[in-house]
């Protein structure tokens, strides 16, 4: 039986683009001058001048509110302009991490929102394997590496970071210094919004429904902790292997009754899987593309262990397949 016609007309992004409800309060000028005795006002003093001269040395003077309008006026401004993105891509790890640069840097027209559950972004690209410092990326992906400027060592087939947090560490730097691209850290996509597709059940992905991590671990114990949400078109799933985060969307949509059972990701051959995971990185559902190693919970991919090319390489190629719906 085909579902009921949905006869509500949506407003469209730009019908909803709002202004904060409440006052604005206006974030006291970055540079304002702060009298304070003893230090000069828009002080251009160096760690030099400073160093053996503490006698003299004093912070400008702060009201707590001050620090409190400066991370607030911040942060739900950018909520408040981010509820309507281009493009939200769920989980920072290395995959989401490198999709972002591709995309930011393709396209500075794009409002690109990153969601991290975690706390620290960058996934399980902190260290290479079993808590070993080294990175290993075979080859082609060292082009990646080149392209963000983190050094390497040559091993013939494949090269070598000495260690995986110098990778994550300028991948997330640079991602952070893109205007037009958000990090909502510490946030964890609770559920997908979706609209119908088609007279047979299928939907089509429009956007992101969230909560506070901590928030989102707690709904077993608390009641009423209702979540936010994000509206956009094209959502990117790099949530990583199944886990208690894990493989979010994919198990979501198998819920939705919108993907058959998963593929289970298969056990570890490094040849297969890094070219399975990067080729098939696609659009799984409209409006929702898949990379990473959520991917080898749906095609029951090998897994690859601890060699991060095709993560990387996914990456570029979830940024090609979103620019896609964007070129139309
Ligand atoms: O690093 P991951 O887990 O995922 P990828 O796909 O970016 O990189 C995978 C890579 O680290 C490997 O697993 C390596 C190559 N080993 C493979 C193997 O065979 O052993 O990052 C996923 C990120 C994490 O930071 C999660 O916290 C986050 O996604 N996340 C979420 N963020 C927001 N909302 C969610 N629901 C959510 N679920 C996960």
């Amino acid at each position: 039986m085909s579902p009921p016609a949905m006869n509500i007309s949506e407003p469209t992004a730009a019908a909803t683009t709002a202004t904060l409800p409440h006052k604005t309060i206006t974030p006291i000028a970055k540079d304002a001058p702060v009298p304070v005795a003893g230090v000069m006002n828009g002080s251009t003093k160096t760690i030099e001048e400073m160093a053996g001269n503490w006698e003299a040395f004093s912070f400008s003077a702060i009201r707590e509110s001050q620090v409190s309008r400066a991370m607030t006026s911040r942060y739900f401004a950018d909520l408040n302009d981010y509820a309507e993105s281009d493009i939200v891509i769920v989980g920072a790890g290395s995959c989401g991490l490198s999709t972002a640069y591709c995309l930011a840097k393709a396209r500075s027209d794009l409002k690109i929102a990153i969601i991290e559950a975690g706390v620290a972004p960058g996934g399980g690209a902190w260290l290479g394997g079993q808590l070993f410092s080294a990175m290993v990326m075979r080859k082609p992906a060292d082009a990646f590496l080149r392209e963000i400027g983190v050094p390497y060592e040559e091993e013939g087939a494949f090269v070598v970071v000495k260690h995986a947090a110098l990778f994550t560490s300028t991948i997330l730097s640079k991602v952070l210094s893109f205007p037009n691209v958000k990090l909502f850290n510490a946030t964890s996509v609770e559920d997908l919004i979706t609209r119908p597709a088609d007279a047979q059940g299928g939907v089509r992905i429009a956007g992101v429904v969230t909560n506070w991590t901590l928030v989102a671990m707690h709904h077993d114990d608390q009641s009423c902790m209702d979540p936010n949400t994000i509206n956009a078109p094209v959502i990117i799933s790099t949530t990583g292997h199944d886990g208690p985060f894990g493989a979010f969307s994919v198990k979501r949509l198998v819920s939705m009754q919108q993907l058959g059972a998963l593929g289970g990701m298969r056990g570890l051959d490094m040849n297969t899987a890094e070219n399975a995971i990067v080729k098939r990185t696609r659009e799984i559902v409209p409006g929702l593309i898949v990379g990473g190693m959520e991917l080898s919970e749906v095609d029951g991919a090998n897994r690859m262990g601890p060699t991060f090319g095709a993560m990387a390489l996914s990456g570029v190629k979830a940024a090609e397949e979103a620019l896609k719906i964007f070129d139309v």
